[in-house]
């Protein structure tokens, strides 16, 4: 690092003082917080990125501002890697070093040892980084966004492209698509979506000439950037009745009372929905739109939703794609195909048993979507969601290649309109259609109605594939949330010592109890998780853990 880009980031990184008594990690989902003490991390992260994309030959990186599912006052920010992916682990340690390092002295130093390890060059022999830079809806985010072009321009060389007001998926996929060489603006994301939504509605088998009748689904947009980007697609799709909701233009509040993470953790109505929408089918976006849950008021007297989960939406994806495997055979090279479901200690024990029962192999991960996608790529079509509504189906390359030179032998063959052939292109389209980076509601939310629609089912019907088990999630406060830590894949806990044995012995008390502790990732509390035959005994048994979290750790 020369004398130049010394002076650079000294200059610019005195701009941007790091407010006192904050201790920031890069978490489950990068960093966030209260907005207002953010603008030295998201200059240092714009930092970040640029080295990203040094050390990646000056491959596009994608840097998001948004907070998801928290309150509007907060934001954030997370780092998608050329593959589209999340920001690789073995960076995680340097962002969290930076974000916090006191002076800009100390942040410079930091700089250099690690440009140093990791051998990155700045100068005329590189080509330069390239960063592309979205946005939630939240106010904050414009001058976050300020904070982190200066971050990224101060690495010498490189330059940050604005791509505007963005879903977290739609950044995603614009990021691993230009880095594939592929058409990557917003308008080639929702051609996209909507060709490959149209070419599996055409695909939908029909008997007789039946014309299906299609209802409307109501969507809660969380007064986010979700409902705003779903009104823009619709105008191009067909096939499909959407009144959207909570768009955020009509005065609510993002995230409060509405949205995915309210929806789901709740489980009562989000504003905006009432008695007047009993047995509509409805779906719930996070405040990224990067969360997807389904649900339906069930009578006009109930305030509690019958609500379709992650899981629920992972089951139905498994049995779509596991139809169409089943109409392939062992055809591949004479080997079965590998279908993989990726689930996290969070995932409601009766829709393990039931992926089971259907003969899948069901793995667990961390929580964190990273943890799930690493796992689900190791699977020809590999299918996860954490229950809270996130989650994608991911197709190797190799897999798809098959499935594409597949579907030409079949038409070269004059197989075009074989069944066989309607189920290669399926899975084609459905490929194409489901964001292959992260999970995304928009995609997720098409790929959900056209399956419906392809099995002729309601939201009633998918609902009782199986029977959720009573669950219940509480979010204890304490004063220090890392006391405690768990086994790998967080079901049990290893410290404070004692507290786990204390907790089987309450889990014992209940049929099909289940229970466990994790320090959250996002927000500064121990979340509680808790599961049983009945919804009092789950509330009961979470209460009783929460309790042994305050008295261990309080
Ligand atoms: P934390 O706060 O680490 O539990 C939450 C979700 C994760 C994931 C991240 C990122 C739950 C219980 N946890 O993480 O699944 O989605 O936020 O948004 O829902
Ligand atoms: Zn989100």
């Amino acid at each position: 690092m020369d004398e130049i880009q010394i002076a650079s980031l000294l200059k610019s990184s005195e701009l941007f003082p790091i407010p006192q008594s904050v201790k920031l990690s890069y978490g489950t989902a990068g960093f966030r917080g209260d907005a207002k003490l953010l603008e030295s991390t998201v200059y240092r992260v714009g930092i970040l990125s640029a080295l990203r994309s040094l050390k990646l030959g000056s491959a596009t990186v994608g840097l998001m501002i948004t907070a998801s599912h928290n309150k509007v006052s907060d934001n954030g920010i997370k780092v998608s890697d050329p593959s589209g992916g999340m920001l690789s682990q073995e960076w995680e340690p340097f962002a969290d070093q930076i974000a916090n390092a006191s002076s800009p002295q100390e942040l410079v130093s930091l700089i250099r040892e690690f440009m140093e390890k990791e051998e990155i060059m700045i100068g005329e022999k590189n080509k330069g980084a390239e960063v592309w830079l979205g946005r939630d809806t939240r106010p904050s985010g414009e001058s976050l966004l300020r904070a982190a072009e200066i971050g990224v321009g101060s690495i010498l060389g490189s330059v940050a492209i604005d791509i505007g007001i963005l879903t977290t998926p739609q950044l995603h996929w614009m990021v691993r698509a230009k880095n594939k060489g592929l058409k990557a603006t917003e308008n080639d994301y929702f051609e996209n979506l909507s060709t490959s939504f149209m070419c599996l509605i055409d695909l939908i088998p029909v008997s007789g000439n039946d014309k299906l009748e299609i209802s409307k689904l109501l969507v809660d947009g969380a007064n986010g950037v979700g409902g705003q980007k779903i009104e823009e697609l619709r105008g191009s799709l067909s096939n499909l009745d959407l009144e959207i909701r909570n768009t955020g233009r009509d005065g609510g509040v993002l995230n409060e009372g509405v949205g995915a993470d309210f929806v789901q953790k709740e489980k009562v109505l989000p504003l905006g929905f009432g008695s007047k929408d009993v047995g509509m089918r409805c779906a719930s976006l996070d405040g990224d739109a990067d969360r997807l849950v389904y649900f339906y008021i069930p009578s006009e007297s109930s305030e509690k939703v019958e609500l379709l989960d992650g899981d629920k939406i992972l089951s139905l994806f498994a049995l779509f794609i596991k139809e169409q495997l089943n109409i392939l055979g062992d055809d591949k090279e004479g080997k079965q195909s590998r279908l993989g479901v990726v689930q996290t200690a969070y995932a409601n024990g009766a829709s393990t048993d039931y992926l089971k029962q259907l003969g899948l192999d069901v793995v667990f991960a961390k929580t964190g979507v990273k943890h799930l996608h690493e796992k689900a790529a190791e699977f020809d079509i590999g299918i996860y969601f954490e229950a809270n509504g996130h989650g994608t189906i991911l197709f190797s390359e190799s897999f798809i290649s098959w499935l594409v030179s597949k579907q030409k032998d079949l038409t070269d063959k004059g197989q075009g309109g074989s069944e066989e052939h309607k189920a290669v292109s399926r899975l084609v389209a459905v490929s194409n259609l489901i964001n292959q980076a992260v999970g995304d509601a928009l995609s997720g939310v098409l790929l959900v109605e056209v399956i419906l629609q392809h099995m002729g089912s309601s939201i009633q019907k998918w609902n009782v594939l199986y029977k959720d088990l009573p669950s219940r999630q509480i979010k204890v406060e304490v004063p220090d949330r890392t006391a405690v830590v768990t086994t790998s894949e967080e079901t049990e806990a290893l410290r404070p010592l004692g507290i786990q044995d204390a907790i089987n012995s309450e889990i014992n008390k209940y049929p099909r109890g289940r229970a466990f502790i994790r320090p959250s990732g996002t927000e500064d509390v121990v979340r509680v998780y808790a599961e049983a035959s009945t919804q009092e005994a789950a509330d009961s048994l979470a209460n009783s853990v929460a309790q042994l979290v305050k008295s261990f750790l309080g």
